[in-house]
């Protein structure tokens, strides 16, 4: 190995420029999209490349550091890239590593790579659609450096120096010519993807500073992300809001038939059914056999013992696989060394051998504990029989919502303003707060393309109700029959039929203020727990009407923060005078229309999930019966901390 590797470009790695330029071309392809999504996602590929370091067991502290200028530097203690002349390719392998798409760590054939970005592309896709990357590699007693411009090396690998240490660190800047939107990361998206895999791989230590933010004492902000019990703690911080029924977590880890396979889960006193996936620290939220071999392992063991206990003799009506899941909270990750996945966002996974390899495990680990844990095994079962009496109920509730719909040929709520444009694709509907401000949005409305339906007050929190209250509440009922989705069948009460979905924007409209902050809550709650494919597909928005109007004389401009006022206060000059809208209701139709409805001045936030645990954590949390943690939760006005715009 010399220190300056020379520089010869063979055949191949003229085709790795081509890889590279079809990575800028078509960065979607790799990377999913140029939005804030790709942007973090570049950061997930290269961590993802320190956790494999770390799960061959080299590396122990990942540094992620979100710098000034909105690069990021990836730091490592593991091995280091190695830099020695890749034989076939002719230059360094941190060379091949960093500029040939696919070539990820496989040259190192021991190594079995088991993490992977959502797309396992690798780090020279961030390479290419970065303006600037820059690797340094700790080995051999040596500082070695390469850098690159758009994926393309600036010199031959050199050494810089001596080391004492070893590791890889990596900085990168996103290239502004592809990630149009924006280049700013947002440091709770990196915290909470961070925070995920320190809870996946036990034992890692992952820092994440961020430069742009100092504390009282002039210092970065930073959190250390550790885990040494893993899955067990994931649950507890994902249920850390609600009542389990159960001593403590149930887990287990194993291998069988060479999948690696770990699985926590608990009981609380909630009904909804909270199951996350994971297949190599990807979330798996299309499900997929390890999903479908944890419920199989869970019904099967459940009920041979609930049969055998004797406490189901007096029940009148079968048990149901989804009354196995009420309450549950789990968590199933698996590493597949070849995954197939499939499904509309690939995030389903195909492979058969894992259900019975997850199946399996479960059995194992739940006889174990219910033989255990006599009373925490009566707990469930008691559990599971309330969950199969209120399904009985809320068959009759669902069956009257279906009776209505159909009876009424389809009718819809009395209450819709329907707009006359019947294309679903251009059509939008407002769910508004309270009857006064639905009256406006009426008048104020392009009756072509928007409809509005106005809601009362307080809609019902189906964080905290039974399934059936929630099919019988009015509002709710409104709600599916105005959008036209019909409730699922028993089997599965949330499947939606979205080809039926009669508008494709579905937009939020509430006040400005605690009180309508808390209404949207409610609804999205509402769209999370019983409607979330809506979401998944970006059907859901909020509307951002204005909290002030600046006046002088017939000057008139509408501000949306306190800044954008004082601004307009400053420029307007003597004389100038604010209104403050406390809500919708204080604004005429024309000013609704201007400043909130109008396509061409609005501004829609478009509700996503990027992190589903933390998602359903702080649901549970705004709408569940712990008071403190969302008083102090909405007295920081983050209602929308992990759903980004
Ligand atoms: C392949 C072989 C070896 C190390 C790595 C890959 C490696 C890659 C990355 C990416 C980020 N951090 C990393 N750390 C290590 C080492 C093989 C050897 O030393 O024998």
């Amino acid at each position: 190995m010399s220190d300056q590797p020379n520089q010869n470009y063979s055949a191949d790695s003229i085709q790795a420029l081509e890889g590279m330029e079809h990575v800028r071309m078509r960065p979607s392809m790799y990377i999913g999209d140029v939005g804030l999504r790709g942007l973090h996602h570049l950061v997930y590929e290269v961590v993802d490349n320190s956790i494999d370091e770390a799960l061959a067991g080299h590396c122990d502290l990942i540094s992620v550091q979100i710098n000034e200028d909105n690069s990021i530097t990836v730091e490592d203690n593991g091995r280091g890239i190695p830099v020695g002349m890749h034989k076939k390719e002719g230059v360094s392998a941190l060379e091949v590593v960093m500029t040939k798409i696919g070539a990820g760590g496989k040259f190192d054939k021991d190594s079995y790579k088991v993490s992977g970005g959502l797309h396992g592309v690798g780090v020279s896709c961030v390479n290419a659609l970065s303006e600037m990357l820059k690797a340094t590699v700790y080995r051999d007693g040596k500082t070695w450096e390469q850098e690159y411009a758009r994926g393309k090396a600036q010199y031959p690998v050199k050494t810089v120096g001596e080391a004492s240490k070893t590791g890889t660190m990596v900085t990168f800047l996103p290239d502004r010519t592809i990630f149009k939107q924006t280049i700013e990361y947002n440091y709770e998206t990196l915290a909470n993807r961070m925070r995920e895999l320190s809870f996946l791989n036990k034992g890692i230590k992952i820092q994440l500073t961020d430069h742009r933010q100092k504390d009282e004492k002039g210092d970065s902000v930073s959190e250390l992300f550790h885990s040494d019990e893993g899955l067990k703690e994931f649950i507890r911080f994902l249920d850390a809001n609600r009542e389990p029924i159960t001593a403590d977590v149930i887990s287990m880890e194993g291998e069988k038939n060479d999948i690696p396979v770990e699985v926590a889960m608990i009981y609380n006193t909630s009904f909804t059914e909270n199951l996350h996936s994971y297949v190599n620290n990807i979330n798996t939220h299309e499900g997929g056999t390890h999903l479908s071999g944890f419920r199989r392992g869970l019904t099967t063991t459940l009920k041979k013992y609930a049969d055998s206990s004797g406490m189901l003799d007096k029940l009148k009506f079968e048990i149901s696989g989804d009354d196995f899941r009420e309450g549950l909270t789990a968590i199933v990750s698996v590493k597949v060394a070849e995954p197939q996945f499939e499904g509309q966002t690939k995030t389903k996974l195909g492979n058969r051998e894992v259900s019975a390899a997850v199946s399996q495990s479960v059995s194992e680990m739940l006889e174990n504990y219910l033989e255990e844990h006599p009373n925490d095994a009566k707990s469930i079962v008691q559990k599971v029989i309330l969950a199969a009496q209120a399904r009985h109920a809320a068959r009759k509730a669902r069956e009257m919502v279906q009776r209505k719909t159909v009876m009424s040929g389809g009718g819809l709520p009395g209450k819709l303003s329907d707009c006359s444009e019947q294309d679903p694709k251009l059509c939008e509907v407002f769910l508004v707060e309270g009857d006064s401000a639905g009256g406006t949005a009426k008048q104020g409305r392009d009756r072509n393309f928007q409809a509005i339906l106005p809601l009362r007050g307080k809609i019902l929190n189906v964080e905290k109700a039974m399934q059936h209250k929630v099919f019988e509440n009015e509002e709710i009922r409104n709600i599916y029959t105005a959008l036209g989705v019909t409730i699922g069948t028993e089997e599965d009460a949330k499947a939606l039929n979205l080809e039926k979905l009669r508008y494709h924007k579905v937009v939020i409209m509430c006040d400005a203020d605690v009180d309508g902050s808390h209404i949207s809550t409610l609804i999205l709650t509402f769209f999370f727990r019983y409607m979330r494919e809506l979401i998944e597909n970006g059907y859901i928005y909020i509307a951002t009407p204005p909290l002030y109007l600046v006046k002088k004389g017939a000057k008139k401009q509408y501000a949306w923060d306190d800044d954008q006022r004082d601004r307009l206060m400053q420029d307007f000059g003597q004389g100038s005078s604010v209104q403050r809208y406390k809500g919708l209701g204080e604004m005429n139709a024309e000013q609704l229309w201007d400043t909130t409805m109008n396509p061409e001045f609005r501004t829609l936030r478009q509700v996503t999930i990027d992190n589903g645990g933390e998602a359903d954590r702080v649901f549970s949390m705004l709408m569940g019966d712990e008071v403190p943690p969302r008083r102090e939760f909405i007295e920081k006005n983050a209602i929308y901390a992990n759903i980004d715009a």
